[in-house]
């Protein structure tokens, strides 16, 4: 294997730079060194730990721009969304940063003694990252797991890892010790499965696909590791009769669209009651054909860029092919990796469409009867990450946010992410939450201690 990856633009296929892949003699290193910086950082008083998260936070907002310019080129991004996505990062770490002071015990009555818990951290946390959200995902693994008193080796997907180097740098800009996050570009197979079998890693975080999600979770169980995954999805959003059909028309394509389909919580199935369904159809038509394409570099107007690669364009293309397309939009054409945004009606619940995850700018209409119908429809999945319900009634909505296996529901509304509150999947979209308030806990043990009087 070439230890070079040529990582291309993908809005016109043409090379941006090189970047060598670590081999796995570079990734022990980097894991032992980052073993060797573990004491240092998590005896550090919690007040210190926080001032150096703030800083890296202060460090990483200004260079916001600098970083979404990279994504944009890199990843295709459009530039509402590569800003965002370096502010996420900025915004995880200042609320994290809040993390080290409250990384609270319990004392529990025992007869005899005393007995407190503590949240000891782990060690070293390995974090694999996908190409679809290089930025967001890398913060929401090493932001708790720093704050907690964690050190880091982070793989970037070979595809996308040119933001997340800069992060590294920035940490170091930032006064974080050497070692104490380590970016380490490097293939899957050989950097990501040395995070998963080096005894040195103490939980491994993947957000990825759901058949490597499954070989890492297999290759954790050897030495009973601790993992977090977030894999894919097949989201519904489901639209009521008795809503604002034009608002819920108008949401839709963004819902999906948004960064190409390459999203895990993308609403990729749009479930709609019958006595609706063809107005709906007629509502969505325009507003998805008024999608902006776009190559997003010049255009800071673009609503969706290229998909990441030439084998995401196939793999997409393959599945339209056995697909009844309803309408689509457009593409600016030439050489980049164009999927026009596209609206596919289904019949078949078993259609391939209809059950795998796509990851690209399609979307597949279904009618539904009634509530129960709309429940059974929207669970006939493996996955289960997010989704949407769209009715005027609220007591419905809550009804059916509550019996839909998903980890991440909006009523009225297409939002699954906040820094703030938990994400992560049901059944095979995931194991572990991300996120939230508890997402410094799940890098520590909590370790009991007993003392006799
Ligand atoms: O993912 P991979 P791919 C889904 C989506 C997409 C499909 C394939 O459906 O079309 O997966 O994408 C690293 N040990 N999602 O092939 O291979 C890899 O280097 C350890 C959904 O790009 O899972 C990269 O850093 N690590 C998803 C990361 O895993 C390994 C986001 C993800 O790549 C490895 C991405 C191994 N053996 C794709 N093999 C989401 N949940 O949002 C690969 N990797």
């Amino acid at each position: 294997m070439t230890d070079t990856y040529t990582v291309v633009n993908p809005a016109t296929a043409t090379p941006l730079t090189e970047v060598h892949l670590a081999s796995v003699a570079e990734a022990d290193a980097a894991i032992e060194a980052a073993h060797a910086a573990f004491p240092a950082w998590r005896t550090m008083p919690p007040g210190e730990r926080a001032t150096l998260l703030r800083r890296f936070a202060a460090v990483v907002d200004a260079h916001v721009d600098e970083l979404a310019e990279i994504e944009v080129r890199n990843a295709g991004h459009t530039w509402g969304n590569a800003r965002w996505e370096a502010g996420n990062v900025r915004d995880c770490l200042n609320y994290y940063a809040g993390a080290p002071e409250r990384l609270f015990g319990r004392q529990i009555p025992v007869p005899g003694g005393v007995d407190v818990t503590f949240h000891e951290p782990l060690g070293v946390a390995g974090i694999i990252v996908p190409w679809n959200f290089p930025m967001p995902i890398a913060g929401w693994g090493f932001a708790p797991a720093l704050a907690a008193g964690n050190t880091v080796v982070l793989k970037p997907a070979e595809l996308t890892p040119l933001t997340a180097v800069r992060l590294g740098e920035l940490a170091l800009e930032a006064g974080l010790a050497e070692h104490v996050l380590t970016v380490i570009p490097g293939a899957g197979p050989v950097v990501g499965e040395r995070f998963v079998t080096h005894p040195l890693v103490r939980k491994v975080c993947f957000t990825g696909s759901t058949a490597v999600g499954k070989r890492i979770m297999a290759g954790c169980a050897e030495q009973v590791k601790r993992v977090t995954l977030e894999l894919g999805g097949k989201s519904a959003n489901i639209v009521f009769a008795d809503t604002d059909l034009a608002a819920a028309a108008a949401a839709a394509p963004g819902a999906v669209f948004d960064n190409a389909g390459q999203d895990c919580c993308a609403r990729s199935r749009i479930l709609v009651e019958r006595s609706a369904y063809d107005e709906f159809m007629t509502l969505l038509q325009p507003a998805v054909e008024a999608f902006r394409v776009a190559a997003p570099e010049g255009d800071e107007a673009a609503e969706m860029g290229p998909l990441i690669s030439a084998a995401q364009q196939a793999r997409v293309q393959g599945y339209l092919g056995e697909s009844e397309v309803a309408f689509r939009g457009s593409t600016p054409g030439g050489d980049g990796f164009w999927v026009p945004p596209t609206v596919v009606t289904v019949d078949d619940p078993g259609a391939r469409i209809w059950r795998e995850e796509v990851f690209g700018p399609v979307t597949a209409v279904m009618p539904f009867d009634d509530e129960a119908d709309a429940i059974a429809k929207a669970n006939d999945t493996e996955y289960g990450l997010s989704g949407s319900i769209f009715t005027s009634d609220l007591g419905r909505g809550l009804r059916v946010a509550r019996a839909v296996e998903a980890g991440n529901l909006s009523v009225n509304s297409h939002s699954s992410v906040r820094y703030w509150t938990p994400f992560g999947g049901y059944k095979q979209s995931g194991l572990g939450r991300e996120l939230g308030p508890d997402a410094p806990m799940a890098f520590t043990e909590e370790k009991n201690v007993f003392i006799a009087h």
